[in-house]
């Protein structure tokens, strides 16, 4: 068995690299969120791949995947073969694998008989679970994984940790291959929210709460509809009513273009005369520059303020005006002066609502971390850029309805003032999953480890 670590940005990238350098009938066995993207453990069973090339032969004995594909192979059969609620005459030879882990780790085996193939599978599973963990466990009392200094011990411990990975990989991949049996309109649905990148407790809790009909189509149609009734969004008046606007988050994302398209849009319904900009960021050449000539275009003045001080006199001076437009300094979440920046929005005696501008683009754990980190800008509102460029939505869908930050406004170009809209959870959903991608592109390997996942937090 050989194990490898694969981190790419997106998980379509990561299981890229995983078919590249591992081929097709690589499985995975866990995936974590880690920062700037995600990483897999894959493993390919080494005999597997010689075989390939090899002659025909028994397969190797203790082989899990092997073993697993035969016990497939002889469920399916036995299912064609035996009627309906008949227990299968011969154990598979997955059973045979995991009393073989039993027997050697001493695990207590399970005597009950299994009755129907329902239980077997339930005592499947759960001898899966409890022999998985029981096998990983160190048998030192030494905590953790902390190195023995002895290079035997740690290969030893090194290569259970593995077997351990394989059983889990195993019991997932039984309680979604039973889930496709049970309930295929279930399994579809999951693969294709997935497939839109919505994370896998989102698409679980959905699927669990929205009633399932036979035909699948309307199944998606009422997925959509309730991911679109999960997603919180809020109408804006500020086009009409005015107020005090700030537009905050990370660089690069469209803090300038979108308040540019607002203040276009405002002059054109109100005039220039009840409009102001006001820009904080004085920490990049140029950012003055960009906003200047979309104030020059619109003839609107713009002033600077780059302390908490000029910034109340700033807001104090354009009090008569009915929109003040605030453009910052685009910060990373991880930036030591983002507190400080925000902190100074607040510190004024005009009420200033702050907007967090996110490109459609980002993925999920980043959106989350970078929200968690505007939040004590005390955000109002998240407006989504570049929709146009988006692959796929799901990622910060999943952040908005993780985190319920109410998207106000979407824009999908770079044109002033024509590419902003006013935020339509139903629409983005659907145009989303028009650009679903082909289904084949997540592996069930992938899709069991998830599904599993994602059940074990619904549960618990
Ligand atoms: N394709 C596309 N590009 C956009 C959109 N909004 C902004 N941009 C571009 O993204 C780049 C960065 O925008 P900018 O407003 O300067 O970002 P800021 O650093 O957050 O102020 C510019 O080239 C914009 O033209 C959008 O909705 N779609
Ligand atoms: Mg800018």
């Amino acid at each position: 068995m050989k194990i490898k670590r694969f981190q790419a940005p997106d998980i379509r990238q990561a299981l890229r690299l995983v078919k590249e350098s591992l081929g097709p009938d690589a499985v995975i066995l866990s995936n974590n969120a880690i920062e700037g993207g995600i990483e897999l453990v894959a493993a390919i069973d080494v005999e597997d791949a010689v075989e390939a090339s090899a002659p025909p032969r028994k397969p190797a004995a203790g082989s899990f995947n092997n073993a697993l594909r035969q016990a497939r192979a002889q469920q399916t059969t036995s299912r064609e073969t035996r009627p309906e609620g008949q227990a299968p005459a011969e154990r598979p030879a997955h059973d045979d694998v995991v009393t073989d882990f039993r027997q050697r780790n001493k695990t207590p085996v399970d005597r009950r008989a299994p009755s129907t193939r329902e239980h077997r599978h339930g005592d499947q599973a759960q001898t899966i679970r409890r022999a998985s963990q029981s096998f990983g466990k160190p048998s030192t009392g030494r905590p953790g994984n902390a190195p023995s200094g002895d290079a035997d011990v740690d290969r030893l411990r090194e290569e259970i940790a593995g077997v351990r990975r394989m059983l889990e990989a195993g019991f997932s991949s039984l309680s979604w291959q039973r889930t496709g049996e049970q309930n295929p309109e279930r399994q579809h649905l999951f693969r294709r929210l997935m497939g839109l990148g919505i994370s896998a407790d989102i698409a679980n809790h959905l699927l669990t709460r929205a009633p399932l009909g036979e035909d699948v189509e309307e199944g998606w149609h009422r997925a959509v509809h309730s991911l679109a009734s999960a997603l919180p969004v809020v109408e804006d008046h500020v086009l009409d009513e005015g107020g005090v606007i700030a537009l905050v988050g990370p660089t690069g994302v469209g803090k300038t273009t979108t308040l540019a398209k607002i203040a276009a849009r405002f002059c054109l319904r109100h005039g220039k005369q009840q409009l102001a900009l006001v820009t904080t960021d004085h920490y990049r050449i140029g950012a003055r520059d960009q906003l200047n000539t979309y104030a020059r275009i619109l003839d609107i003045p713009i002033r600077t303020a780059s302390s908490e001080e000029e910034l109340h006199d700033t807001l104090e001076s354009l009090a008569d005006r009915r929109l003040i437009l605030i453009d910052t300094a685009g910060m990373s979440q991880k930036d030591v002066r983002l507190s400080e920046q925000m902190a100074m929005l607040q510190a004024g005696s005009q009420p200033v609502k702050t907007w967090l501008t996110l490109p459609a683009t980002i993925q999920q754990q980043t959106a989350e971390q970078v929200i968690r980190a505007f939040r004590v800008a005390r955000l109002s509102a998240c407006v989504l850029t570049k929709l146009d460029e988006s692959v796929s939505l799901g990622g910060v869908v999943s952040a908005l309805i993780r985190t319920g930050l109410p998207l106000n406004y979407v824009t999908d170009g770079q044109r002033v003032p024509e590419d902003l809209h006013p935020a339509r959870a139903f629409q983005l959903l659907e145009q989303a999953a028009a650009q679903l991608p082909p289904e084949d592109e997540l592996s069930d390997d992938y899709l069991a480890m998830a599904f599993a996942g994602a059940g074990n937090y619904a549960n618990g």
